[in-house]
């Protein structure tokens, strides 16, 4: 009988890309690398702004949960440096790093999250459901899989309407084995559409490892079944995500269809607030803390002469003092108006007597 840890162990290495002219670059270039600090900004506020939020939640400030990208911080990063800022983005049930990368203010990302009525939802729908037009921001999402046939019709939308914009999805590796994964990539895939197809690869779904459930041993791979262009790269290192995300997206944008980019990641914390961590060994996330992304970040800016390791510090203070001061904004707002609790779920007639339930004014 075949054990879980017979099979075939996950690829951990680059898969190759259908269209080696189109995207075959050395995804360990630098050429395209910020010649500033502004990834590394990027990435100290979603870190300081996650460990705020896990500050809060053990202050009791947070109702119901929130999964933290801390570690994942390249991620977005790399990716949303690479958009214009009209393009789409969907997220994840852990999504924050993806909306302050594509743009989203702090505030009112604490003041959703904290209930207040200054939030994106008017503090109606928390942690899970951030989102912001404006800004292309199709929303974070709490059913595992869910963003990705929105920012498939986002890019239908693009290319029907001839607006040029791309598309990208991000997704966990637990959402591969997904209906709506298959389903959204192939119909990219017929249609040609403008769209990338982003897994934040963490290795684990809850507590399950990716190995223990990915047939085939590669989630890249599953690309190819839908014709489309694949690569699998270093998450935790910004200018690779950058340089790859840039690739993809303008392929996409001039019109040479669709992609599936997969950046190996960790997440440093657990899955959600109650969890011990008792599927993974200390070893293993000591092994990764010494690849945190923000920290390589610093090394590289320090030793590329950008920028000398002691004004990285002091400008990690400034971030943190930003991101205090906006958590105390966001508290100091009202709570969200729970007689506003149907708006613009069901039709206002409806709205009181929703289901039976008596919605209070
Ligand atoms: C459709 C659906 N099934 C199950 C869940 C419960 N669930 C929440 S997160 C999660 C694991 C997701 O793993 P992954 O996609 O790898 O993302 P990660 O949490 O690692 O970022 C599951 C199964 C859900 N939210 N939605
Ligand atoms: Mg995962």
């Amino acid at each position: 009988m075949t054990t879980m840890r017979d099979m075939t162990p996950y690829v951990v290495g680059r898969a190759v890309p259908i269209d080696p002219g189109a995207s075959g670059q050395d995804g360990s270039s630098r050429a395209g690398c910020s010649v500033d600090s502004s990834w590394a900004v990027t990435m100290l506020r979603i870190r300081h702004f996650e460990l705020k939020i896990n500050e809060l939640f053990a202050r009791g400030e947070v109702r119901g949960t929130a999964h933290l990208c801390v570690g994942q911080e390249a991620v977005p990063t790399g990716v949303c440096a690479a958009l214009r800022s009209d393009d789409y983005v969907s997220a994840t049930h852990r999504g924050h790093g993806a909306a302050i990368a594509k743009g989203l203010s702090l505030y009112g990302m604490f003041s959703e999250i904290l209930g207040r009525r200054d939030g994106y939802g008017a503090g109606r729908g928390g942690s899970q459901h951030i989102a912001c037009m404006e800004k292309g921001f199709l929303g974070t999402n709490g059913i595992s899989g869910g963003g990705l046939p929105v920012s498939v019709g986002a890019a239908l939308s693009s290319k029907r309407l001839g607006l040029g914009r791309v598309a990208v999805a991000f997704f966990g590796d637990g959402v591969a084995n997904q209906g709506a994964f298959h389903e959204a990539l192939n119909m990219a895939g017929i249609w040609r559409l403008p769209i990338v197809f982003v897994c934040e690869n963490n290795l684990y779904a809850m507590s399950a490892p990716v190995s223990s459930f990915v047939a085939g041993g590669s989630i890249a791979r599953r690309a190819e079944s839908y014709g489309m262009r694949h690569d699998s790269i270093d998450g935790n290192d910004v200018g690779q995500v950058f340089e790859a995300s840039r690739r993809f997206v303008d392929l996409a944008r001039s019109g040479e269809g669709p992609g599936l980019l997969e950046c190996l990641t960790y997440r440093q914390l657990g899955h959600s607030k109650s969890d011990k961590r008792a599927y993974r060994t200390r070893e293993e996330e000591a092994a990764w803390l010494k690849r945190d992304p923000i920290a390589r970040e610093r090394r590289r800016l320090d030793g590329a002469g950008i920028m000398p390791a002691a004004d990285f510090d002091a400008m990690e203070s400034r971030v943190v003092a930003e991101v205090a001061s906006e958590a105390e904004r966001a508290l100091a707002c009202q709570a969200a108006d729970v007689s506003t609790l149907y708006d613009h779920v069901v039709p206002e007639a409806a709205a009181k007597t929703c289901g039976g339930i008596t919605c209070p004014s």
